[in-house]
């Protein structure tokens, strides 16, 4: 069975509508939205808003993981556009993210299994996902006789994305799933050589459930994303071989491989 997989679309709309070519399977691991583009300043929800010059100084500042200060250059630029309270912002957001759902999910391939990315507003997506879209988060199914798990979302950090849980709350969702065949997941094991971002130059989240998880049941794959240019996109872990498949905006491609 060949299964297709992308994750961390970020607003690829055009070569999301083509990942699906030649699989049995497509899997989609989330981070659909672009809020900034870190490649190309000028697209993405922020630039939108504020334009260009913000986006690019706003980035500058994550990078510099100057996170307070980021929020205060942030806190200017809503109030520049007139925004004030977190509830009007969160108003103006929903409406950017909506609008870049209504066209990410008219180009998602159909049928497809999908879970949640840290950048992605799960409320959202009933309003957007087609008939053929399975939304699976901490839920197992059965496929050729394997049991394969989904879940979906990030872990709190100080980057405030849309859809973060406590660690306790994920690793709570992960272990009632019980024993699965192959994992997939949004966010990577912890450890250090799958969480170093190369570009970014710092840790991004990766999960000690997740590695308590597959040093005790031993799947074998785990399949993520999130970390956008790993120090290294491929680990093993016991029986298990631990896989990123890669920064769907940046390479245009999915990960391809027969199960
Ligand atoms: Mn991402």
């Amino acid at each position: 069975m060949r299964v297709h997989i992308a994750s961390d679309v970020h607003g690829a709309t055009k070569a999301i509508s083509a990942a699906a070519q030649g699989s049995d399977v497509f899997v989609c691991l989330g981070d659909l939205i672009l809020f900034l583009d870190y490649d190309d300043p000028g697209h993405g929800i922020y630039a939108d808003l504020f334009g260009e010059d913000y986006a690019r100084t706003y980035i500058e500042l994550r990078t510099a993981n100057k996170f307070d200060e980021a929020r205060e250059f942030s806190a200017n630029a809503w109030q520049g556009i007139g925004v004030s309270s977190q509830d009007q912002r969160w108003g103006v957001l929903q409406q950017k993210v909506r609008e870049q759902y209504e066209i990410m999910f008219e180009a998602m391939p159909a049928p497809a299994i999908l879970t949640y990315g840290n950048v992605d507003v799960p409320a959202l997506w009933p309003e957007f996902i087609k008939t053929e879209h399975r939304v699976l988060d901490g839920e197992v199914i059965e496929m050729d006789g394997k049991r394969w798990g989904f879940l979906g979302g990030g872990l709190v950090s100080p980057m405030r994305t849309p859809y973060e849980l406590t660690p306790e709350e994920y690793a709570t969702k992960l272990q009632a799933m019980g024993q699965v065949d192959v994992l997939f997941t949004h966010i990577p094991p912890r450890h250090e050589l799958l969480n170093y971002d190369t570009v970014a130059r710092r840790f991004e989240v990766g999960s000690s459930a997740l590695t308590e998880y597959i040093v005790e049941y031993q799947p074998k794959y785990h399949f993520f994303g999130h970390v956008h240019q790993p120090l290294r996109s491929r680990v093993r872990m016991g029986k298990t071989e631990c896989i990123n498949v890669g920064h769907f905006h940046g390479r245009q491609t999915p990960f391809v491989i027969d199960l």
